[in-house]
Parts: C-alpha cells; sequence; structure tokens
C-alpha cells in the first residue's frame, strides 16, 4: 500500500509488541516518521530498527508508563525535542489483567485496568493534544474492544473500561468538531497477540484456549486498518469500526474446528 502518509509523524503507544509494534511497521513501510513508547524499551529499540529497515526515515523510541503522569509527561516533552507537530497518535497501549468474577476480583488487577486503558488514553491525548491542534486532517486513533460493547463474564473491568474509552472518543470527537483533527475508534475482537499471556499472567495453555481451532485476527490486520484509517482524505473521519475475525460473529458465537492433538 502507498499512501499520503510519507514523512509524517505518527506516534504509537504500546509499541513493543502485538498491534503497536505491526503497526510502527505498517506505517514505516509507507514512509511515516515513527515516535514509540512502552515500558520495555529494549523491546521499542528492536521495533524501531526494523521500522528503519522498511523505509521509516525516522524511528525514536522512549520510555512510556501510560499509568503515571510525569512518565507521560517526561515522554512528552521527548516528542517536542523530535517535532512541533504530531499528524497521527494511536492510543494502543492497554489491556486485561486476569479474567475474575467480580465476587472473585482483585485490586491490583482492577487499578492496572483502569489506569492504562482509561485513564491512560486521558493523559497521553492531553499531553499531545497541543501538537496536533490546528493541524487538519491530523488523526487519533483509539484502540477500543468488541469488550467495550458488549460484556462478558470475567470481563466486568476491562469491558468496564473500554466502554468508558469509547465515550472518551465520542467526546473527544465533539470537543475537536472544527479543529480538523480526526477522532476514530477501532475496536477488535479476539486478535493473538501477547494480549491474553499478560491478561493469564504467562500461563500458556490458558492463553492458547482462547483461540483454539479459530482463525483469529492477527495484529498485521490491524495495522493495516490504521494505515487504511490515518491514509483517508481530511474530510473522512473512520469514526467507528468494529473488527471481527470471521469465525467471531458474537462475542461468544465463535467456530472453532475440531482440533487434533
Ligand atoms: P499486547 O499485550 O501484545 O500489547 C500491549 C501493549 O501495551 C504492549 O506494547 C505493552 O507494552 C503496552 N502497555 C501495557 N501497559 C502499558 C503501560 N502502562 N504503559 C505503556 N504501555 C503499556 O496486546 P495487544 O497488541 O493485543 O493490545 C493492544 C491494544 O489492543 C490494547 O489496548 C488491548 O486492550 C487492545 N485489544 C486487544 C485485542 C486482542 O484480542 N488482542 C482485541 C481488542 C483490543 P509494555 O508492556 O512494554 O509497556
Ligand atoms: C480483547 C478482546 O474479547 O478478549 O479486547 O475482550 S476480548
Amino acid at each position: 500500500m502507498k499512501t499520503n502518509l510519507a514523512k509524517k509523524w505518527v506516534l504509537i503507544t504500546g509499541a513493543s509488541s502485538g498491534f503497536g509494534a505491526a503497526t510502527a511497521r505498517a506505517f514505516a513501510g509507507e514512509g511515516s516518521k515513527l515516535i514509540l513508547g512502552a515500558r520495555r524499551v529494549d523491546r521499542l529499540e528492536s521495533v524501531a530498527a526494523e521500522c528503519v529497515k522498511l523505509g521509516a526515515p525516522a524511528a525514536v523510541v522512549h520510555a512510556l508508563d501510560v499509568g503515571s503522569t510525569p512518565s507521560t509527561d517526561a515522554f512528552a516533552a521527548f516528542v517536542r525535542t523530535q517535532t512541533e507537530k504530531v499528524d497521527v497518535l494511536i492510543n494502543n497501549a492497554g489491556g486485561a489483567h486476569g479474567a475474575d468474577t467480580v465476587a472473585n476480583g482483585k485490586d491490583a488487577d482492577w487499578e492496572a485496568m483502569i489506569q492504562v486503558n482509561f485513564l491512560g488514553l486521558l493523559r497521553v491525548t492531553r499531553a499531545i493534544l497541543p501538537l496536533m491542534m490546528q493541524n487538519s486532517g491530523s488523526s487519533i486513533l483509539n484502540i477500543g474492544s468488541i469488550a467495550g460493547r458488549v460484556a462478558y463474564e470475567g470481563g466486568s473491568v476491562y469491558c468496564g473500561v473500554k466502554a468508558a474509552a469509547l465515550q472518551v472518543t465520542k467526546s473527544l470527537r465533539m470537543e475537536l468538531c472544527g479543529t480538523g483533527v480526526r477522532v476514530g475508534t477501532i475496536d477488535p475482537g479476539f486478535a493473538e497477540t501477547e494480549f491474553s499471556m499478560v491478561r493469564f499472567k504467562g500461563d500458556q495453555a490458558k492463553s492458547d484456549k482462547v483461540y483454539e481451532g479459530t482463525e483469529p485476527l492477527t495484529a498485521e490486520d490491524i495495522a493495516e486498518t490504521l494505515v487504511w484509517c490515518a491514509s483517508r482524505p481530511p474530510n473522512v473521519c473512520i469514526d467507528e469500526l468494529l473488527i471481527k475475525c470471521t469465525d467471531q460473529a458474537a462475542i461468544h458465537k465463535v467456530h472453532r474446528r475440531p482440533v487434533t492433538k
């Protein structure tokens, strides 16, 4: 795909794995300049090196914990040393911690999910918005989830924070009306990344079970979609996009092929 994204500054949070890393590679292929943030800086450095090989004229990284205002503000200060203008902000950092019922919920899991998926989205957006204002045709693309639209058992807090993120997207879209800054949410169903390993705290068997017998979305599917959203003409805003693998017709309606072990 060749687009209008060459030399545009694209900032991606949570770029150390999964959707974020694949998205960095996809924008690099379009010749975009990249600013990548996450907590695992060694991983970010590897992704940035790949991006340069794929054609990014610049790929810079900085530690970012979206769960902390000082860390987010330090990241934004770094961004300002690189550019006065951000063209595409991809709020991707996030994830689920645990799949407990409310009755068995753990404070640490609840707090981590609220910090990263909800407050983190707000913090990063607040810090980067000044670099996007008066920049007609720029895009804020938030990674939501099917979980923000449909609840499931064991998902109360994750579904709750993704639903809250959807409302943040909608508010922001109205707040920025007239500025030319586009705001949209891309809401995937299940995709095979490190998401389930994080959710199940490194339990490979539980993680594999989520995808067993299916052909889930890949990180590259989401990356390609984000490139498409960001490369629409400035008068077009992809406002809300729900994207699921063909095997997932609805949250619990998943086609699974028999697995031979
Ligand atoms: P991964 O676990 O592979 O990636 C999550 C990314 O978020 C990592 O780069 C991680 O980096 C980063 N991250 C987590 N916590 C923080 C933090 N406090 N500060 C900064 N970065 C953080 O999962 P996915 O790629 O699947 O997830 C990306 C987004 O997509 C998340 O928002 C997730 O909720 C959402 N999503 C995922 C779906 C799926 O099925 N996979 C479906 C729908 C939505 P690091 O640990 O280095 O900080
Ligand atoms: C991740 C998708 O269905 O596991 O956001 O919650 S799901």
